[in-house]
């Protein structure tokens, strides 16, 4: 069997009756965040674009585990601008990933904490969210994990600081300005 072109990047068909099962190198993504692991896992959705671009060429839902990792385990080959959206935070970018066939990794870190309805900006509707279940603990049923920025099971003055910190932020979109 000759060995396929991994890096071949104009290739997007992948066909599955290859019989090549098990030769093939498995091209995974391995993310870390920046992760308070009292919070448990979250879901997140990571986003693959052409570098510089908007050009959307992959998205994935993943689930941040505990300890701050995520996994893609098969993806395409090539360098593309990723773009991290976690629940409860903005999304996070970054540049020029390139993704080899194999074991990739990419970190991610500084997120910012408050998108509590997910429009990928820190407002008015977020902290009127977070102030419509404040002092609710874990166990009630106005208790929303996503607003409890430090994860210690109560909706207090420290999570509506958090919140505040990252008033009018918005997240990272495509395409990715050089700046970052
Ligand atoms: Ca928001
Ligand atoms: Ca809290």
């Amino acid at each position: 069997m000759t060995a396929r072109n991994l890096g071949e990047t104009s290739e997007i068909l992948i066909t599955a009756d290859c019989g090549c099962a098990g030769t093939q190198i498995e091209t995974t993504l391995n993310g870390s965040v920046d992760w308070n692991s009292n919070c448990g896992e979250r879901d997140a959705t990571v986003k693959l674009y052409q570098p510089g671009t908007s050009s959307l060429e992959a998205s994935y839902d993943v689930s941040i585990q505990a300890d701050g990792l995520f996994n893609i385990p098969e993806l395409e080959t090539g360098t593309f601008d990723v773009i991290v959206k976690v629940e409860g935070y903005l999304a996070k970018g970054i540049q020029s990933v390139e993704v080899e066939a194999g074991v990739n990794n990419v970190v991610v870190d500084f997120l910012v904490f408050g998108d509590l309805n997910d429009d990928n900006i820190v407002d008015f509707i977020d902290l009127g969210a977070l102030s419509g279940i404040y002092l609710s603990q874990v166990g009630q049923g106005s208790y929303n994990p996503i607003a409890d920025a430090n994860c210690d099971g109560i909706i207090d003055f420290v999570d509506l600081g958090a919140l505040s910190g990252s008033y009018l932020i918005i997240g990272d979109v495509a395409p990715l300005s050089a700046a970052q």
